[in-house]
């Protein structure tokens, strides 16, 4: 027995320090834009095995998991003292979410957990599960997590299990490690998710992107990309959400869309990362897009390139949930580079990388979505007829 403790013991720490310890490199030629990675940044295998096993051979003889891990996904990311964060929503086997810092030293490989994980305070109103952190450095000097908190739908029928309330849990931190819980955000919306800090007071005020939502699942009337004001965090509530970017028919965004992490503030504008979401035949389908607002009049789009920025691939594409692409967490280093931290089939975290200038340029120079195939066709003419002068030109 004690042979079968020690061997599995040895074989499972190795394995894991081989997966941590494993060079990571640029994935084929790309499209320009970004590029993405060979390997995953987490998985559920970078979990410390002394979270999932007892590792005492007298009380766990065949060092069986104790508390098994099922994805990790859905990351805010921030830099912090000179290091690449990231906060990972870790699932059990139970299907419960927490909180969990991994960090790596250049971003894209050998991310590590620490020792625990996140201890998140709660409200009085305990939380079900809650998942999907945006990190926000605000100019407050607090460093802000909002994430969604769920709960059973206290107006559910006992035979009606699965129906939940959605709603933006807000904690704060100055060391990421000890986390102050605030009252969760109040709005007019019956559900809330994707609910992001903006970095910057506006008008003295904190500002807000939320996703107003009829459904736990369905968006409904909502499903937008609200942007509304409070007075403070303490006691966050947002009477007033303007809608700055919608679900639109025939899009990627044609059923639901939601904020990214917080935006980047650029020469240009406000850089925006979001995920749209659309429905087929083979369920629902999660893409990221992206768009640029101006830098003083924050509900104002000035940008918008048509179609996705990203849409999942290869094993991307299956998962927990197939064919998801979701993104909570990125960080724009100084020298310009752009971690962009995603998650596939709510099952395990990727990197990609891109610099600022190129994000600008991507924002800025993709033809607009015109809506209908005729006008996708006017933008091939445009783009072949120009190559052509281009060519004739040389
Ligand atoms: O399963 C895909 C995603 O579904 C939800 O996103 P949204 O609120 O836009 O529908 C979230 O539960 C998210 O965590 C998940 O990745």
């Amino acid at each position: 027995m004690k042979q079968e403790f020690e061997y599995r013991l040895t074989r499972l720490q190795e394995e894991q320090q081989q997966l941590i310890a494993r060079p990571n490199e640029i994935a084929g030629t790309g499209n320009g834009i970004f590029n993405r990675y060979k390997y995953p940044v987490l998985t559920a295998a970078h979990i410390p095995l002394n979270w999932r096993y007892d590792l005492d051979a007298k009380t766990n003889p065949y060092l069986m998991e104790r508390f098994g891990i099922n994805a990790v996904f859905n990351a805010g990311a921030i830099k912090f003292n000179g290091r690449y964060l990231v906060v990972a929503r870790v699932e059990g086997t139970d299907r419960k979410s927490f909180f969990a810092v991994a960090e790596s030293a250049d971003g894209v490989k050998n991310f590590t957990f620490w020792d625990y994980p996140i201890h998140l305070p709660e409200t009085h109103e305990p939380d079900t599960n809650v998942y999907d952190m945006r990190l926000t450095r605000h100019q407050d000097g607090w460093i802000y997590g909002l994430f969604c908190t769920e709960r059973r739908d206290p107006a559910a029928s006992a035979h009606d299990q699965s129906m939940a309330i959605a709603a933006c849990g807000i904690a704060r931190t100055k060391d990421m490690v000890t986390w102050e819980r605030l009252p969760d955000l109040k709005t007019n919306s019956p559900q809330q998710r994707n609910v992001v800090l903006h970095p910057e007071f506006v008008d003295g005020k904190y500002a807000l992107y939320t996703r107003p939502q009829d459904g736990f699942i369905s968006a409904g009337t909502g499903g937008g990309i609200g942007f509304g004001l409070c007075d403070t965090m303490e006691h966050a509530s947002v009477d007033h959400e303007a809608i700055i970017d919608n679900k639109s028919y025939h899009t990627v965004y044609e059923a639901k869309n939601g904020q990214g992490p917080a935006p980047l503030k650029t020469k240009k504008g406000w850089l925006h990362l979001a995920h749209g979401v659309r429905n087929t035949a083979a369920g629902l389908r999660y893409v990221l897009y992206m768009f640029m607002t101006d830098l003083k009049e924050l509900t104002n789009v000035i940008h918008k390139p048509g179609g996705y920025f990203l849409a999942p691939e290869g094993e991307e594409r299956v998962g927990d949930v197939s064919n998801v692409v979701f993104c909570n967490g990125w960080i724009a280093d100084e020298d310009g580079t752009v971690y962009i931290y995603y998650a596939s089939s709510d099952t395990r975290m990727h990197v990609a990388t891109t610099t600022l200038e190129k994000l600008l340029d991507y924002v800025t120079n993709t033809p607009a979505d015109g809506l209908r195939s005729s006008t996708s066709v006017d933008t091939v003419y445009g783009i072949i007829n120009s190559n052509k002068n281009a060519l004739t030109a040389k």
